[in-house]
């Protein structure tokens, strides 16, 4: 024990120091101007790839081109948003409703592209709300969040979100184990080991819609779940797992949780499950979880508290789940095009496991078994082993494909990318990252078919690579051309959050079904103004609706007087344009949330409630005519029980009262 905790520390050390001891030397400059022609894309061209990258603790998902590194938009999913008003407006608020209220923030690890027979198809992405555990889909047609639904019985949902080569799931795994949620979980934290499970969860999702249902969720013990993939072509019908703290403690994981040499990868056999499912073998179990949709027509979300899901017992069920040793503390879990070969990256391991589906399969057959583990069998590591990558880097996170037969895996301590060959198992090439990278991203690189001609490094650690901006510095990637045998760094661009997971795919896929603007007359929105003729102002007790439209560059109406204090204002305002790129803005003074920003055809709402009597100005935040800055109005607000008549006007002098 003591030994072990020794030769722990000194594991941890050299994570600790990696970032100053394993610095890479030489500066990592893509200095000839060769390179720096790669990565240019002259003013006016479009970039070959989109790349989406999660923000982490941002809790929002960034669209970058490639080769450029130039950042396009910041697409709020699970945040809100000042600057498009996503959380704040009437109309977004419903989508980060959970079963614990209203969650404003969380922590996006990863995206992952919808497919179709394993390759990228550019519908939608999703991404994983950590911390109040989500699943979230953003539609690629209008780059908005489509889509949330929350995880019951799961906390820390890391492992989170992956889907099966042709969408029909998306899955995912807790990290931290927990009494289930029906469970009495006033208990000693203590009991984990009898009372803490892991729960993994599949989402089914709609062909044609992309609309998410939480199908059912696997019981399995309680282990921390970290990363998984699907497997693919001869592996469909299967999902892997990482697992660590297979030790099940519950205090100083760092050193409690990383006493075993191997932890395990969990293979499921998802085609199975759903067997026991038709057959009515998964048990119906109380659970509360919110399921948010954002509807397009009437640009307005609604919040749904479910009360029930199915669940499976994979103990009780002996074939759906496996265990596969895995040395140690394994991290990322990847499945490369073909299927065959699942790759496991143990943070603490000095080689990286390769195992072979087909072997894998064997070994169940003949149940070449290591026992069990809380009732799962564990298959023998040399019987699901392929080979392992000797002396590959330090610190292995994460992997992903070029399609040609090779495999480029990340070194979180030696801070390099390592390039290597999947049947012969040989390293090919390292380039150094700067600094201490995480995750990388090779278009397609997850899926059967890989676009495999850059490869970007997302790096936890900047120190001296940008000019110094306080204490908190960018974070940062690093763009390489695999085209060659060697890796060639062409690129640094700072990132927004912490960036994890990356999806990659080329623009031609996406950018055609990009949406421009919305129709006006499909607009379905309860307080839409469909003209200016429309515009009305209503009083309903203290409530007050402005039905209100923009078009440059007015709003109408742009005067209102009779509002009192004690009221609540809702301001509908609808973009009457219908043109591409003229959204407008709407601010109040004295709002303490943000703006609206209202894309042509839609309507927003904006809730108000003046704190004051007197005269409040209201205008169009973004420049959208050489008129904009004339684009304002004036409310009135009178003290409560004060008889100054409703009255709303555009282009009067005097403010006529209408009723
Ligand atoms: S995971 S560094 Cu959330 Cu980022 Cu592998
Ligand atoms: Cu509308 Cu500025």
């Amino acid at each position: 024990m003591k030994a072990n905790f020794t030769k722990i520390l000194a594991l941890l050390l050299i994570a600790g120091w990696g970032t100053q001891s394993c610095k890479p030397k030489d500066a990592g400059s893509a200095s000839s101007s060769g390179s720096a022609e790669k990565a240019y894309v002259a003013p006016g061209k479009y970039d070959q790839f989109y790349n989406f990258v999660s923000g982490g603790f941002s809790g929002q998902m960034s669209v970058y081109g490639l080769p450029s590194g130039r950042l396009f938009r910041v697409i709020p999913v699970f945040s809100v948003d000042p600057e498009k008003g996503y959380g704040y407006t009437e109309e977004t608020k419903p989508m980060l409703n959970t079963s614990h209220g209203f969650v404003p923030w969380d922590d996006l690890h990863h995206t992952e592209l919808s497919q179709t027979n394993g390759e990228v198809d550019g519908r939608w992405i999703f991404g994983n709300a950590n911390n109040t555990p989500r699943v979230a889909r953003i539609d690629l047609g209008s780059f908005k969040t489509a889509e949330i639904i929350e995880l019951p019985n799961s906390a820390g949902n890391h492992s989170s979100p992956f889907i099966t080569e042709n969408t029909e799931y998306v899955v995912a795994g807790t990290r931290f184990s927990v009494p289930s949620d029906n469970a009495n979980g006033d208990i000693p934290i203590s009991t984990y080991k009898e009372n803490f499970k892991g729960y993994i969860s599949f989402i089914s999702v709609k062909k044609e819609t992309g609309a998410m249902d939480l199908a059912f969720q696997i019981e399995c013990p309680g282990v921390n779940f970290d990363l998984s993939h699907a497997g693919k072509g001869k592996s469909n019908g299967w999902f892997f797992f990482s697992c660590y703290n297979t030790e099940q403690a519950n205090t100083l994981l760092e050193v409690n949780a990383s006493q075993r040499d191997k932890d395990f990868i969990m293979a499921v056999n998802w085609k199975k499950a759903e067997e026991y499912i038709k057959a009515g073998k998964a048990k119906k179990m109380p659970a509360k979880y919110a399921h948010n949709k954002y509807n397009e027509k009437t640009h307005t979300a609604t919040s749904e508290m479910k009360s029930e899901v199915l669940v499976l017992d994979a103990k009780a069920l002996k074939d759906i789940c496996y265990f596969i040793p895995c040395p140690k503390s394994p991290h990322g879990c990847d499945v490369d095009p073909t299927g065959e070969y699942i790759v496991g990256s143990g943070k603490l391991a000095a080689l990286i496991p390769v195992f072979s589906f087909d072997k894998l399969q064997k070994a169940i057959q003949a149940k070449q078994f290591d026992g069990d583990y809380q009732g799962i069998p564990v298959i023998k590591y040399e019987a699901a082993l392929y080979g392992e990558v000797k002396k590959p880097g330090l610190g292995p996170l994460h992997t992903e494909f070029d399609g040609k037969g090779n495999a480029y895996t990340t070194f979180f301590v030696s801070s390099e990318v390592v390039k290597w060959n999947i049947k012969d198992l040989k390293v090919l090439d390292r380039a150094p990252t700067f600094y201490s990278v995480g995750h990388l991203c090779i278009p397609g690189g997850d899926s059967k078919k890989p676009n495999a001609k850059y490869l970007i490094a997302y790096n936890k650690i900047t120190k001296d690579r940008y000019l110094p901006t306080g204490p908190e510095l960018t974070q940062s990637a690093q763009l390489y051309d695999i085209s060659g045998d060697k890796m060639e760094m062409i690129l640094d661009f700072p990132t927004i959050g912490e960036p994890h997971y990356a999806q990659a795919i080329a623009a031609d896929l996406v950018k055609d079904r990009s949406v421009k603007f919305y129709k006006i007359d499909e607009n379905t929105n309860k307080y839409v103004t469909k003209g200016e003729g429309q515009a009305k102002v209503v009083r309903e007790g203290n409530q007050v609706h402005v039905y209100m439209t923009s078009i440059r560059s007015h709003f109408a109406p742009d005067n209102i007087e009779g509002i009192k204090m004690g009221d609540v204002v809702y301001f509908h305002v609808t973009n009457l344009e219908q043109d591409w790129d003229v959204p407008h803005g709407f601010a109040v003074k004295g709002a303490n949330n943000a703006e609206l920003l209202i894309m042509p055809g839609e309507t927003q709402t904006l809730k108000w409630e003046p704190n004051r009597v007197g005269i409040f100005p209201m205008y169009c935040t973004d420049f959208c005519s050489a008129l904009h800055q004339e684009m304002q109005g004036y409310i009135r607000v009178s003290p409560k029980g004060s008889n100054v008549p409703l009255t709303y006007s555009l282009g009067n002098t005097k403010p006529v009262a209408k009723r």
